[in-house]
């Protein structure tokens, strides 16, 4: 959920060892399981990667939580029909390396971006050489602390073309799901909650806008008229970045749809969305987080109040559908700061926009978060982060409180959800299709489920 995103980390790994070793992949989103023990069997593999993306759903009020089911619908079965090495990464496991590489009892594990050095682990592995040195890699003799981490150092630097759609079946994919593009690695900002510059290092470095529209032409010549998505933490940055990608597709002349997430206010401009119109973006995400001036500076992030604003009247002014994603309860948060975003959201978002409030923030290990949620003594040195996940709640609220504000909001706001109901039922998405059907609508998904959840709600 929200809907199905195709395994681009893996399928990344798979064209960059395919030159030297015979690689299937298995993609587990609408199988669960049920087909992979015949595929092992079938191929016999030497190695088997398992690449661990969620751990959970990071939702406070309705946790789903995902490592037993990996452990029982995957591990389990892949230990009892398989004597392949097991290796491990992805972004989940990336975030507790040491905690899941001993609950899997995996033989190799990856932290971060991987690509080339997985190819190096297996030539050593198969030519008997020293592994120790490789970057990023956890074995077994591996010591926190002593790790040593994949050094993202460079500008510029180049992927292989993920070709997911060779490698899985993407049909399943093709009505509501999306191909997705990865633009660069890295961020440099520093929200005091944040994984992904763990995940992907704190210095950003980009692939070249021409590498990248070549990509998406190739897959619309595959695949045709489908959606792409840039999974980049921030697709407008570093400045400049998102208008060099438009004008590269641009110049492809190429009938696609695209929609990204991480549009960052610091550095939206009236030229930006031009170019992003024209390229054929149709959706964005948008993640202030908080419209409160105290909020802004207490999650540290990287634009002002103003920045805000404007991209907020840009985003009106040129009508691109947008998902707003807020999240209540970071430190220092009071009822006050609060209703500072209310009036945000009231005066600046179109009620046709989607409104996304998470409550709390997940405590996750090495983020500035965790120092401070232990010296606020919401939770010990070594308290257990992975599960059941923790979440910081601001002193002056709590979570009854927060939960309390946010069924207001909801009864009030009818574009604004709560994360525990943004989960579409079964009945609501097909309600949703058919509508879509019968009346040819073309806009975003999300705005199709608002209207039906407004007439539901009969606001
Ligand atoms: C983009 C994104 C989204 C987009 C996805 C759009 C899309 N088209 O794919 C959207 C907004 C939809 C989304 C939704 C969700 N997301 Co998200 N998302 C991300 C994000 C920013 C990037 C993921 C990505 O595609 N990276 C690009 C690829 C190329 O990198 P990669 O997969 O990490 O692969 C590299 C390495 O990890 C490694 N590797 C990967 N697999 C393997 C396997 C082996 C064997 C080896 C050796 C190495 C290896 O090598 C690869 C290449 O270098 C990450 C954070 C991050 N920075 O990683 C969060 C992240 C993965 N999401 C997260 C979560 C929780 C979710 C949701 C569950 C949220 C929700 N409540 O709905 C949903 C689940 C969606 C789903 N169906 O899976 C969490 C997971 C942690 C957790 N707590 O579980 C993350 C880590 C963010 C966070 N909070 O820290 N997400």
């Amino acid at each position: 959920m929200p809907y199905p995103v195709p395994p681009l980390g893996i399928c990344l790994l798979a064209q960059t060892i395919k030159h030297k070793y015979q690689v299937k992949v298995y993609d587990s989103l609408f199988d669960e399981g049920k087909n992979l023990i015949s595929l092992i069997r079938s191929f016999n593999p030497d190695y088997i990667g398992l690449t661990i993306r969620n751990i959970d759903n990071m939702i406070i009020d309705s946790t789903d939580y995902y490592i037993t089911d990996i452990i029982n619908l995957f591990i389990k079965p892949i230990r009892q029909n398989s004597s392949a090495k097991l290796i491990i990464g992805g972004s989940g496991f990336s975030i507790f390396p040491f905690e899941l590489f001993a609950l899997f009892n995996a033989d190799y594990g990856f932290i971060g971006e991987t690509d080339e050095n997985l190819l190096l682990l297996l030539d050593c592995l198969e030519n008997n050489k020293p592994i120790e040195n490789i970057e990023g890699l956890i074995t077994k003799s591996s010591e926190r602390g002593k790790l040593k981490r994949r050094s993202n150092a460079g500008e510029i630097f180049n992927l292989h073309f993920s070709e997911i759609d060779k490698h899985i079946d993407f049909n399943p994919y093709k009505s509501r799901g999306v191909y997705s593009i990865q633009t660069k690695r890295g961020c440099r900002h520093k929200c005091i909650y944040c994984t992904y510059p763990l995940i992907e290092g704190g210095i950003c470095k980009i692939r070249t806008p021409e590498s990248i529209a070549e990509e998406i032409e190739q897959a619309y010549h595959r695949q045709g008229f489908i959606t792409f998505e840039f999974v980049d933490s921030i697709f407008n940055d570093p400045p400049g970045h998102a208008e060099a990608i438009c004008r590269a597709l641009i110049k492809k002349n190429i009938k696609i749809r695209i929609r990204t997430m991480g549009i960052n206010p610091q550095h939206c401009s009236t030229e930006m969305f031009k170019l992003m119109l024209k390229a054929g973006f149709t959706q964005i995400d948008c993640s202030p987080d908080s419209a409160s001036p105290a909020m802004i500076n207490n999650l540290k992030k990287n634009f002002t109040v103003q920045n805000l604003y404007n991209t907020a009247r840009l985003i009106k002014e040129y009508n691109i559908p947008a998902m707003w994603f807020f999240i209540f309860g970071g430190p220092g948060e009071t009822e006050t700061t609060i209703n500072e975003s209310l009036d945000f959201i009231d005066k600046y978002i179109s009620t046709d926009d989607m409104v996304h409030i998470t409550t709390g923030l997940r405590i996750y290990p090495g983020t500035d978060l965790h120092c401070l949620s232990i010296n606020d003594g919401i939770i010990k040195n070594n308290t257990n982060l992975l599960m059941p996940p923790v979440f910081y709640i601001s002193k002056q609220l709590n979570k009854e409180k927060i939960s309390h504000i946010l069924k207001t909001i909801a009864l009030t706001r009818p574009n604004c959800i709560p994360a525990s109901e943004s989960k579409p039922d079964p009945e609501m998405l097909k309600q949703a299709l058919e509508l879509r059907k019968l009346r040819k609508l073309d806009e975003p998904m999300f705005r199709t489920l608002l209207r039906i959840r407004k007439s539901r709600n009969k606001i």
